[in-house]
């Protein structure tokens, strides 16, 4: 291995990018504005309240809709190469169907992608961020098979009108969160209850939805527009509780489920659902007295297709659970049940906001090596990394965190040779952080949700990523 010297061991190579990131239902508001139609999250914020924790909804959030020059400006400021935002389906097909456009939504985007352009700043363009049309969810969602046509539809108008200028796409963000949405109704959007079976149903849409619109790129658009389509999956770093076989086991099925099971299919030389997972789903179904396994198959030809459709890797990243192993098969069906896996936080590791994030920046390096080992070195762009607080601009360990993490992304880079080229904030801005409402923040800027204004400032953390982006290494008094 290349021993670096210091300094270099604290600095971005060339070409190296960073960005911030937000999602449609987020931050864009205007919820019913000209023209747009209604999604699943819509639909949850209003009619299912009492799984959002303040009772909030999106409706109008940062008001991005109607202020894109303003959260330009900010980014101006902030001097990052790229945007990552996400585009919402039912604002630009309000049924969720190609047969019927909604202009606005198309001019909203020229707009946002233009003004970026103008002041360089590339967009980096999520196709699908949670906000599933609500008619296509009266279909079934993301289980009904489909959908996969329909997700094409839409990412074909995607690239006609906007593959011009967009160079790269993010087909999904996260299918292993949205997926959940069919496994339990206390959590994402549709909140439908169909325990160890909706989101494996759900998963494999996702997958052939991703090819297709992958395959219809190459087919169709990538002559002339010559971008890029991956997709970002996320993925907590699973430490073993104790060194045992048995734990290192039950981390290794941690990582197979949460994020083999879409890495695998489209990363691996191999394809398809980690061999892990079809025994331990086939087995259990079995077991459970199922005729046939509650994990789908692909065909031959379907793991073919799937194969190889992504030409960077799209981390997001936040922290690392302890694990142990829980063999116990239970007679209900269950996606946890079926990886077979307590977890929990060190009481050492600081907390954030959010019950789920602690500050545990060694986990990074760990997932990076452990991507580079599992699927042969892809290019990685990190989607998404951050740390939620509850109110405030001295957001000090907002910024331990973020100087703690890309410490460890510069380890990954320069010592363990794993081939990361970007990376981004979550997120530019405070806002509707999903079923925890305005309760937790995650932005490098304030947003006062109380004024009609939204008024957005700067925070700490957001000067010294401003800092890191200007200078390309990790300022000198943060170094360790
Ligand atoms: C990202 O997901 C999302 O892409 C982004 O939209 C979001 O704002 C950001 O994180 C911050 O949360 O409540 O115990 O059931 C990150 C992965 C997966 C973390 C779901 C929270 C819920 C844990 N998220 N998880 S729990």
């Amino acid at each position: 291995a290349r021993v670096p010297t210091n300094s270099s061991n604290y600095t971005f190579p060339d070409g190296f990018k960073f960005g911030v990131a937000t999602a449609s239902y987020q931050v864009e508001g205007a919820w019913n504005k000209d023209g747009k139609g209604h999604s699943i999250w819509d639909y949850q914020t209003h009619n299912e309240t009492y799984l959002i924790a303040d009772g909030s909804n999106g409706d109008d959030a940062c008001d991005s809709y109607h202020m894109l020059e303003k959260d330009v400006a900010l980014l101006k400021n902030l001097g990052v190469d790229f945007y990552r935002f996400s585009f919402s389906w039912s604002r630009l097909l309000p049924s969720g169907h190609i047969n019927a456009v909604n202009n606005a939504g198309i001019d909203y985007y020229n707009g946002l992608i233009d003004a970026l352009l103008r002041e360089g700043i590339e967009p980096l363009a999520t196709i699908y961020h949670w906000d599933l049309p609500q008619q296509l969810q009266d279909l079934g969602g993301w289980p009904n098979p489909v959908l996969a046509d329909y997700f094409e539809d839409y990412a074909r108008l995607l690239f006609e009108n906007f593959g011009d200028r967009i160079k790269m796409w993010i087909t999904f963000n996260e299918p292993s969160v949205f997926t959940n949405g069919y496994e339990s109704n206390i959590n994402h959007a549709p909140s439908i209850e169909a325990p160890g079976f909706g989101k494996y149903l759900a998963s494999h849409t996702v997958l052939k939805a991703h090819a297709q619109a992958y395959h219809l790129y190459n087919n169709m658009f990538r002559e002339t527009q010559k971008g890029n389509v991956g997709i970002t999956l996320t993925i907590d770093w699973c430490e073993p509780k104790e060194e045992t076989e048995h734990h290192l086991a039950a981390c290794e099925r941690f990582q197979q489920f949460e994020m083999g099971l879409y890495g695998n299919p489209i990363f691996s030389e191999e394809g398809d659902y980690p061999e892990i997972v079809k025994t331990r789903v086939d087995n259990i179904s079995e077991a459970q007295g199922f005729r046939r396994s509650r994990l789908p198959k692909f065909t031959q030809d379907e793991i073919e297709y799937i194969r190889g459709t992504a030409d960077f890797f799209g981390l997001n990243h936040y922290t690392t659970q302890l694990g142990t192993p829980s063999t116990v098969i239970d007679s209900q069906p269950s996606y946890r049940n079926d990886i077979g896996i307590h977890t929990e936080y060190d009481e050492s590791w600081p907390e954030s906001a959010s019950s789920w994030l602690r500050d545990v920046p060694w986990g990074f390096r760990k997932i990076l090596v452990s991507l580079k080992q599992r699927y042969g070195n892809p290019p990685i762009i990190i989607t998404e990394n951050g740390f939620s607080d509850r109110e405030g601009h001295e957001d000090d360990s907002r910024i331990h965190y973020h100087i703690g993490y890309l410490t460890e992304l510069l380890k990954a880079l320069h010592e363990d040779g794993v081939n990361v080229f970007g990376y981004t904030a979550w997120s530019l801005m405070d806002n509707f952080e999903w079923n925890q409402g305005y309760t937790e923040r995650f932005g490098l800027h304030y947003v006062n949700f109380t004024d009609p204004e939204r008024p957005r400032t700067i925070k700490k953390s957001g000067k010294i990523f401003k800092e890191i982006v200007a200078t390309r290494e990790i300022p000198e008094r943060f170094r360790k």
